[in-house]
C-alpha cells in the first residue's frame, strides 16, 4: 500500500480536524448510530487518543465502542471524474468499522497499521456522512494481548496505557483508474556501484504487454532533480555509478518517479546495505553501533495520537544527545516517522505490535498474574490465540515499511514467553515469514525477556541478532548495583560466548524528575546515572555487544498500577522533554569521537 502523496494525476484530500465523537452506551450498534448524526455528540481532534480529552476516570478507561463522525464533502469534479477515490486511515486502534451513508465501507483490526477502501461512487453525492465506530477492547486473540483473567474489564497484559481512537491521518485520495498499486525496490552496492532492482504492481492496465510495457517509466533523480537512471519495464534495475548512499547520520535521498499509463508517483529512497556478519552489524559495510532508546508514541494530551512537531523535538534531541537509533516499541510508529527518520538518517528497529505474549507476565511491572497456562498451549487450554493476528502484522508492516533506508531490522515480539513449551514452534513460521516477505532480507529479531533460563529462550535459535531487555539493579538487585554488576557480569558473558552480535534494546530504572540525594538511592537522578554507568562498565568489555538502547527515551503513560507513579518514569527526558541527570551523562558517553560508531 503507498502513502497517499499528491501528483500530477493524484490529488489527496487530508480529513483530519475536529470531528464528531460518542462514547457507545451499550445502544450503538443496536440503534445504528451509523445511521443518522450522533445525538449531543462531543467535539474530538483527529488524529488523536481520546482518553485524556475529557475529565475523569469513565472517560479516560471507556471500554469497547466509541463513534467518531464527520461530514465527508467531495468536490463535484472528483465524483464526476473516472478517478478512482479511496480513504485511508493511518491507524485507528484496534478495531474499526468505517461507515459511508449508512453503509459499512471497510472493517479493520490491528490498530497501528494503516488500512484504506476504495469507496464505491454510485452511493457517493456531494455531502456524504462519514462514520468511524473504533473498538478498543484487546484479549488473547489481539495484537497488542489483552488480560482475559477479568473479563468485565479491558486490562493491558503490556506496561504503557491503551490509548485509543483514529491515532493517526485519515486521507481520502483518487489514483486513475489504471494505476500503480505498489512499488519495491531492493539495493545492492558492488564496488563503487548500485544496482536497485525493482518491481512496479499496478492494476487496470488498458495495454497488455507487461514485460516490455512501453507505458511505465521509472526514474532515479538526484535530490535536484537530475536524471541518474531509468527503465521502462514492469520489474527490472536501475543501476547507478558512484551512488550517494543513504548513512547514519548521514543520509542521502534520491527521487523516484514512477509513471504507468496515466499515474505518477513519487517518493524519496535511500540507497544502503544491512548485512550481519561475525560478530558485527554492518550499514554499507561499515560496523553499526546501536546509539539510542525504545521509544513510545506517547505525549501529552495526544495520547497515541500522531503528533508531528513532538517527532520533530525528539529528533532533535536525538541531535543534541548523540543517539543514531531507536526501536518502535512496542508497535510500528506512525508512517510519517519513517520518513522523518530516513531524511534525518535515524536507525530504526522496526517492530510489529506483538507485546504481551506472556500469560504469566504483564511486561515491565514483573507482575506475576498468577495464571499458571502456558502462553502457548493450544486455544481449549487457555494459550493465546494470536498466531493470524501476528502473521498479519508482519506481513503488513513490511509491505508498508519496506523501501525505507531508516529500517535495519525488524522485531517480531517485544518480551514474549519465549522459553515456553511451544514458542519455538509458534515463533518459527513467523521469522520464516519475515525473512521471505522482506524483498531486502533484512535481519530478524525479538526483544527478550530477562529470566533465569535465558539460555532457553527461542530467541537464540531464531534471531540474527540477540535484543535483551536487561534490568540489573533494578527488577534485579534492585538498589544494589555491586551485586547487580557481577549477576550481569556472569549473563553477559554466555551472549558474548555465542560469537555473535547482541545489543541492549531496554535497560534503564524509574527515575522521578527533580529527586536528589547524595547518596544515589532508588528514584533518583543519581541512581538513574549510577545505574547506567555500572551497565556500561560491565558491556564496554564486551567484543560481540553492538548497541545500548535506553528504556526509555522519555517517561510515558500506563495504566494505574502501584509500581507506576503517573505512569512509567525511566525516561532519559520527562514526558515534556526535559532532560534528567543521566541525559548529560549519554550525551557526554554519545559525543566520544569514534569510541560507540
Ligand atoms: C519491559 C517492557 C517494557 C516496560 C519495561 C519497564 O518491555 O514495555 O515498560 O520493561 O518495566 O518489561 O519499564
Amino acid at each position: 500500500m503507498l502513502y497517499p502523496r499528491n501528483s500530477e494525476s493524484r490529488s489527496v484530500i487530508n480529513l483530519d480536524g475536529i470531528w464528531d465523537f460518542k462514547l457507545d452506551n451499550g445502544n450503538g450498534m443496536k440503534e445504528k448510530w451509523f445511521e443518522k448524526r450522533l445525538q449531543n455528540p462531543i467535539k474530538m481532534p483527529v488524529p488523536a487518543s481520546y482518553n485524556d480529552l475529557q475529565e475523569g476516570y469513565d472517560f479516560r478507561n471507556h471500554c469497547g465502542l466509541v463513534f467518531y463522525q464527520r461530514d465527508l464533502t467531495i468536490p463535484r469534479a472528483l465524483l464526476e471524474s473516472p478517478d478512482r477515490l479511496v480513504l485511508r486511515f493511518g491507524a485507528v486502534t484496534h478495531k474499526a468499522k468505517v461507515y459511508v451513508n449508512k453503509e459499512l465501507a471497510a472493517k479493520h483490526i490491528g490498530g497501528f497499521l494503516p488500512f484504506e477502501v476504495e469507496l464505491d461512487k454510485s452511493g457517493l453525492h456531494t455531502h456524504n456522512l462519514l462514520t468511524v465506530c473504533v473498538d478498543n477492547r484487546i484479549d488473547y486473540s489481539t495484537l497488542p494481548v489483552g488480560r482475559e483473567d477479568h473479563p468485565d474489564k479491558n486490562e493491558a497484559n503490556f506496561d504503557f496505557f491503551n490509548y485509543s481512537g483514529i491515532i493517526r491521518p485519515v486521507f481520502l485520495y483518487t489514483t486513475p483508474r489504471a494505476y500503480i498499486e505498489n512499488i519495491t525496490i531492493v539495493p545492492k552496492i558492488d564496488a563503487k556501484k548500485a544496482s536497485l532492482t525493482y518491481t512496479v504492481n499496478t492494476k487496470n492496465a488498458t495495454s497488455h504487454d507487461p514485460e516490455m510495457d512501453t507505458s511505465i517509466h521509472i526514474e532515479l533523480l538526484t535530490r535536484d532533480g537530475e536524471l541518474v537512471s531509468d527503465e521502462h519495464k514492469i520489474t527490472g534495475t536501475l543501476n547507478v555509478d558512484s551512488p550517494c548512499l543513504w548513512e547514519p547520520g548521514n543520509p542521502y535521498l534520491y527521487q523516484v518517479r514512477v509513471s504507468f499509463e496515466d499515474d505518477i508517483y513519487e517518493f524519496l529512497y535511500g540507497i544502503r546495505t544491512v548485512a550481519v556478519k561475525g560478530n558485527k552489524f554492518l550499514i554499507n559495510e561499515k560496523p553499526f553501533y546501536f546509539r539510542g532508546f525504545g521509544k513510545h508514541e506517547d505525549t501529552f494530551p495526544n495520547g497515541r495520537g500522531f503528533n508531528e512537531v513532538m517527532n520533530v523535538k525528539d529528533l532533535s534531541l536525538f541531535d543534541w544527545i548523540g543517539a543514531n537509533s531507536f526501536r518502535t516499541s512496542h508497535y510500528p510508529y506512525s508512517e510519517e516517522m519513517m520518513q522523518l527518520c530516513d531524511e534525518k538518517g535515524i536507525v530504526v528497529i522496526d517492530e510489529v505490535p506483538a507485546v504481551g505474549l506472556n500469560i504469566n507476565f504483564s511486561g515491565g511491572a514483573n507482575l506475576h498474574n498468577g495464571i499458571e497456562i502456558g502462553t502457548f498451549s493450544p486455544e481449549n487450554e487457555g494459550g493465546i490465540r494470536t498466531a493470524l493476528a501476528h502473521q498479519k502484522v508482519i506481513h503488513d508492516l513490511i509491505d508498508r515499511d519496506k523501501n525505507y533506508a531508516c529500517v535495519v531490522m525488524w522485531s517480531i515480539a517485544n518480551e514474549p514467553d519465549g522459553s515456553a513449551k511451544g514458542a519455538y514452534n509458534y515463533f518459527k513460521p513467523l521469522f520464516d515469514l519475515a525473512r521471505r516477505e522482506d524483498p531486502q532480507c533484512r535481519p530478524c529479531t525479538m526483544a527478550s525477556v530477562a529470566m533465569e533460563n535465558y539460555k532457553d529462550d527461542c530467541s537464540l535459535k531464531l534471531s540474527d541478532i540477540y535484543c535483551l531487555n536487561r534490568y540489573y539493579g533494578w527488577y534485579i538487585a534492585c538498589g544494589d548495583l555491586s551485586r547487580a554488576r557481577d549477576l550481569m557480569e556472569k549473563e553477559m558473558k554466555f551472549w558474548n560466548s555465542t560469537g555473535k552480535p547482541f545489543m541492549f534494546t531496554e535497560y534503564g530504572v524509574d527515575t522521578i524528575s527533580g529527586y536528589h540525594n547524595s547518596t544515589p538511592r532508588l528514584f533518583t537522578e543519581e541512581y538513574q546515572l549510577e545505574y547506567y554507568k555500572m551497565n556500561h562498565d560491565v558491556v564496554d568489555q564486551l567484543d560481540n555487544f553492538i548497541g545500548e538502547q535506553v528504556w526509555n527515551f522519555a517517561d510515558f503513560d500506563t495504566e494505574e498500577n502501584l509500581t507506576r507513579v503517573c505512569g512509567n518514569k525511566k525516561g532519559l527526558f520527562t514526558r515534556d522533554r526535559k532532560p534528567k541527570l543521566a541525559a548529560h551523562y549519554f550525551r557526554e558517553r554519545w559525543h566520544q569521537p569514534d569510541k560507540y560508531h
